[in-house]
């Protein structure tokens, strides 16, 4: 016999769709939320004898990191197989295999290691349908079908949430054995597009309710939501690039996430701070004092950023002329161009800074004002007082 535990998400449910394909009936699965996991493994053993256990995309804390090295050394058939850089100590173990890039550099999925680890113990036979399906949730789980514009790596995802589990684990398993290549059904297809609709209609209302918050060394974006929080924390992450990174904050879960769109930023050291962890771009804590502090008393009583006008036909962004933004402080500031540099002037007067191209001086600009592109009839009503004048 063998069980398999895995986490709750795409990822997590891929390697108990492979370990189905694989094991068929000799396989039992459990999905579990990270804090739900160790339960789980002192359950097994406590309980449970002869049976081969796989524990895919989630670590153990420290106390069943030992019980389990003891069941293994007393001959338990025991493997763990994770690609979060927080548990590649387990590497020092026979049983573990903690894999964050692979040979050529890409990044791994706890689903396409499994996979892998599958067919290298001919657990499981290579076939192009289940290859297509495991490179999918691997680009989903890993951002990767965001650079490669794969968006039906995001539609399975969307899928995945749209069925309850159990369903989309049968649903898969039957098309994985039945058809040379993967895909979406007629049905599947016509639904998906009606979703997309919904998240993009979501991510409008939060945008209108994100509010910066300098955290430590960092700015943060930070959104109160409880849905489609991978989608959200892209989208406003590349809204805001002036941002180091978007926190979402899930009340009624007591959970937050983390996302950045930045190469130089790690979020999984920010949940660090707050017992979490994750990946360098999407890391994720449970809500503790510090954070709920921080987060949620600290952000409170702050007004949303500002969006910047977005049918303007004259006061438009990187125009050498002059753009105009404004400030809650009702301040004035002109971004334009003066031989090689760009200039900021507030409220009529030089800054002191200069700039080397718009993007940067519009980045000084949101990050310590958070100013927005003012709209068409203000710039005019400004040229008109300034040629008074
Ligand atoms: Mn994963």
């Amino acid at each position: 016999m063998y069980k398999l535990l895995s986490h709750n998400d795409l990822d997590g449910v891929g390697c108990g769709i492979l370990a189905k394909l694989a094991f068929g009936d000799r396989v039992k699965v459990r999905y579990n939320s990270i804090g739900g996991l160790n339960r789980e493994v002192e359950w097994f053993l406590d309980n449970v004898k002869d049976t081969f256990l796989l524990i895919t995309d989630l670590s153990v804390n420290e106390e069943n990191e030992k019980r389990l090295d003891d069941y293994y050394k007393q001959g338990g058939k025991l493997k763990l197989i994770d690609h979060h850089k927080t548990a590649l100590d387990f590497n020092d173990y026979d049983w573990g295999h903690v894999v964050v890039e692979d040979e050529e550099g890409n990044a791994t999925s706890a689903t396409s290691l499994l996979y892998e680890y599958l067919i290298k113990h001919k657990y499981l036979e290579q076939k192009d349908a289940i290859t297509e399906f495991v490179e999918l949730v691997r680009q989903y789980d890993t951002w990767e079908w965001e650079k490669y514009e794969n968006e039906k790596a995001q539609r399975l995802n969307s899928l995945f949430f749209l069925v309850s589990m159990d369903e989309f684990e049968e649903t898969m398993i039957r098309r994985l054995q039945s058809s040379d290549h993967f895909y979406f059904d007629e049905f599947e297809e016509k639904i998906l597009d009606m979703e997309d609709d919904k998240i993009d209609r979501y991510i409008r209302r939060k945008r209108r309710e994100l509010v910066q918050k300098k955290v430590g060394e960092l700015y943060a974006g930070v959104v109160f939501a409880e849905s489609y929080h991978s989608e959200l924390g892209n989208q406003l992450g590349k809204d805001y690039p002036h941002l180091d990174y978007i926190a979402i904050l899930n009340m009624g879960g007591r959970r937050m996430g983390f996302r950045t769109i930045h190469e130089e930023i790690d979020v999984s050291e920010v949940a660090a701070r707050f017992d979490g962890g994750g990946h360098a771009k999407a890391a994720g804590c449970s809500m503790n004092d510090t954070a709920f502090n921080l987060f949620v008393e600290g952000t409170f009583h702050l007004e949303p950023l500002r969006e910047d006008a977005r049918r303007n036909r004259f006061n438009v962004k990187d125009s050498s002329f002059g753009a105009l933004y404004q400030s809650r402080s009702d301040d004035i500031f002109l971004i334009f161009q003066e031989e090689e540099h760009w200039i900021i002037k507030k409220n009529d007067e030089k800054m002191e800074h200069s700039f080397s191209n718009f993007m940067n001086a519009e980045f000084f600009l949101k990050r310590y004002y958070e100013a927005w592109l003012a709209r068409d009839d203000v710039f005019v009503k400004y040229l008109m007082d300034r040629v008074k004048n």
